[in-house]
């Protein structure tokens, strides 16, 4: 097998190089580490030392799944997973950036929680931040439909899988209990989009599991 996927079982950021690599047809294995055990792998292969990691052909180590997907777009850019057309790449990419940002300022926010004694300012803050991307996916969803007959861009892969990632961490108890962390309830326009994205192949495919880890303990 040529690429080597270094990934964490319930990772959204994994999964969203898991799906653009199926969207493609690249082949890959998947090496599954946990990033935070005393005997990881990752350091080995990132200095950043997060997953997921992409080991290429040639044994080089490509790491953030940012990253990762902007090169494998560019050494795989067939089927393109961004618009031609300008107007409608710099949309695709603004739904992209609100929803890699909202994993990251949602893991800020569970971390948080973790603690012992979370501060209530930085709380407040992270929610308002989850509130305000979440407010603004709903109002963009809303002017565009989600066509997973034809494929998915950029905008879907980070935004479905942020969102599902959520979804999954509460329902698995990788998360801490957080209302604003439950989307569907207060987003109707973003769970008609996610639940189509859930249908297609490559989502399907990838569903998170259950990671040998407490994070809460880990944190705390
Ligand atoms: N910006 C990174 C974030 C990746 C990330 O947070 N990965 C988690 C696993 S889901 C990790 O490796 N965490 C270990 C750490 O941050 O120390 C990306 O998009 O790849």
């Amino acid at each position: 097998m040529a690429y080597k996927l270094i990934n964490a079982r319930p990772s959204p950021f994994g999964r969203k190089v898991e799906i653009s690599m199926r969207e493609k047809s690249i082949e890959y294995e998947v090496q599954y580490d946990v990033p935070w055990g005393e005997n990881t792998c990752t350091p080995q292969y990132s200095p950043l030392e997060q997953l997921p990691i992409l080991i290429t052909e040639k044994g080089e180590n490509v790491y953030d799944s940012g990253h990762i997907i902007n090169w494998l777009e560019t050494y795989h850019p067939s089927p393109a997973l961004l618009p031609e057309d300008r107007d409608a790449r710099i949309a695709v990419q603004t739904r992209r950036l609100l929803g890699e940002r909202l994993m990251e300022i949602a893991q800020s926010l569970m971390f948080e929680l973790f603690r012992p004694q979370p501060s209530t300012a930085w709380v407040d803050r992270q929610t308002r931040k989850v509130r305000g991307g979440l407010d603004e996916l709903e109002k963009l969803y809303g002017e565009y439909t989600v066509q997973t007959e034809i494929g998915v861009d950029l905008g879907d892969l980070a935004v479905g899988t942020t969102l599902l990632g959520l979804e999954f961490g509460l329902e698995s108890g990788l998360a801490p209990e957080a209302p604003v962390l439950h989307w569907r309830e207060s987003y109707p326009t973003l769970d008609e989009a996610v639940s189509r994205l859930e249908l297609r192949p490559s989502f399907a495919a990838t569903k998170p599991q259950m990671m040998d880890v407490n994070l809460g303990a880990t944190v705390s």
